[in-house]
């Protein structure tokens, strides 16, 4: 662990990295590892792999009671899940997003040729601005969909007022958000339906996968066709389908992650807590905070860096964690609208953005989850306390270094 006083232990001023092995965000969370074998091997004794299997059922009946929905649709990811809930809702022309969260909240809708219309968010929740929203409505918005980002959800009710009022449809991407409460009530069974993601990097984890919730019978029974191929019988096809199903052993990794939820959501709080804790009075580093009166299941540990009081940018902040092998994240950097295609459809999209552009430029995710332990979050801390109170030297340092080998090419090249 590099003493605070002593900027050359740092790996980026020539010191040995504080970790050997790579320290990542996303770690997957992994329950009982016999319990899984146990389901897997019955699987494979029962041989049958896939198309709504036992498995699955089960694992959708499990997240309806958890969630308090009364349907749950198990997908093989949250993208095609989004795709079919778009497509299931019948949104057409422009819908109302973010472009802070990840890109496959803005390709879902563009996949299927309707725009995505970018919306600033909140500086404090990082969620849609509902007073931004309304300025975005035009005659062709048939829908809004608000991420609960970082598992914190957005202001659903002032989004529910504004679709009730002009017609539209609300769905969320809720693909942060499994496990947490908005005053009270789970997340799942808000607007017209939410979207839940089980990739390997989520809280649960099903390899891949992900789950469309709602309390809208007709509309669990399109997103079961659309999810089938539009199957309704053998030889039947009466809609328009992709194949979006879970297979068994992916839903058998869910039902065991669900047995550990509870140990789960304990580590990543206790973690939390200790970061807060550690890098409490830090100038210039804010931990995003979570409402200790709703759930929150902490996936992400989140700091937004002021430069100007840290002396360090987030880049060069994430260029110093990186050299000690703990490879913290610029997620969403550098939003949606700044990727492509987006990025040549609206190249001005940036001047009605001020927020997003902002956090863009601060935001970093720091690693979490089962696979890190107190003493590792400790020397974390520390080599963020030693670089901002060395912030002088270490800035002298970057700026003799290479351009090559700048935060922003490492992320890209390294696997
Ligand atoms: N909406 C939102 C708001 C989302 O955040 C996401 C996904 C979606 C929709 C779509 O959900 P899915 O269709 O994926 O179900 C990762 C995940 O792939 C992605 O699921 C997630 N959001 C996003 C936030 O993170 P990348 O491009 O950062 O993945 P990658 O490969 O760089 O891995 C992230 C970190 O996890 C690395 O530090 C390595 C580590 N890792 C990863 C995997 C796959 C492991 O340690 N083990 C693993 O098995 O997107």
């Amino acid at each position: 662990m590099p003493d605070e006083n002593r900027t050359e232990e740092l790996a980026i001023m020539g010191g040995t990295p504080s970790f050997e092995k790579i320290l990542h965000v996303g770690r997957p969370n992994i329950g009982d590892s016999e319990r899984l074998l146990e389901r897997i091997s019955g699987t494979l004794d029962r041989g049958w792999l896939t198309n709504n299997g036992p498995n699955v059922q089960e694992f959708e009946r499990e997240l309806s009671k958890l969630l308090g929905v009364e349907h749950c649709i198990a997908t093989c990811n949250a993208t095609v899940a989004l795709e079919i809930t778009i497509k299931a809702t019948g949104l057409t022309g422009e819908v109302i997003v973010p472009s802070w969260t990840f890109i496959a909240t803005a390709h879902a809708l563009q996949w299927q040729g309707i725009t995505p219309v970018f919306c600033d968010v909140d500086p404090v929740t990082h969620n849609l601005d509902p007073r931004r929203v309304e300025e975005m409505l035009t005659p062709r918005t048939t829908g809004i969909m608000g991420v609960h980002l970082w598992g914190r959800p957005c202001d659903i009710d002032a989004l529910a007022y504004i679709a009730r009022r002009h017609n539209i449809r609300l769905i969320f991407d809720a693909a942060h958000a499994f496990d947490c409460s908005y005053k009270g009530r789970m997340i799942g069974g808000f607007g017209d339906a939410e979207v839940f993601s089980f990739h390997a990097t989520k809280y649960v984890n099903t390899f891949e996968g992900g789950a469309i919730a709602t309390n809208d019978s007709e509309l669990a029974a399109r997103i079961r066709l659309m999810k089938n191929f539009g199957f309704e019988g053998y030889d039947e096809v009466s809609h328009i389908g992709t194949n979006g199903k879970m297979n068994e052993i992916s839903a058998a990794m869910g039902l065991t992650s669900l047995e550990s939820l509870e140990e789960f959501v304990n580590v990543n709080c206790r973690n939390y807590q200790q970061y807060r804790e550690e890098l409490d009075g830090l100038p210039g580093v804010r931990l995003l905070p979570y409402d200790e009166t709703e759930m929150s299941n902490y996936q992400y540990v989140v700091l937004e860096i002021d430069a100007p009081a840290t002396g360090l940018s987030r880049d060069e902040l994430v260029q110093v964690l990186w050299a000690e092998n703990v490879h913290a994240r610029r997620y969403f950097y550098p939003g949606c609208h700044r990727m492509e295609p987006y990025r040549s459809y609206y190249p001005h999209a940036g001047q009605m953005l001020p927020v997003t552009e902002k956090l863009a430029e601060r935001v970093l995710s720091l690693p979490t989850g089962m696979a890190v332990g107190g003493e590792q979050i400790t020397t974390i801390c520390s080599i963020i306390r030693t670089a901002v109170s060395r912030s002088y030297t270490i800035r002298r340092r970057l700026s003799e270094m290479s351009p090559l080998t700048t935060a922003a090419t490492k992320i890209r090249t390294q696997p």
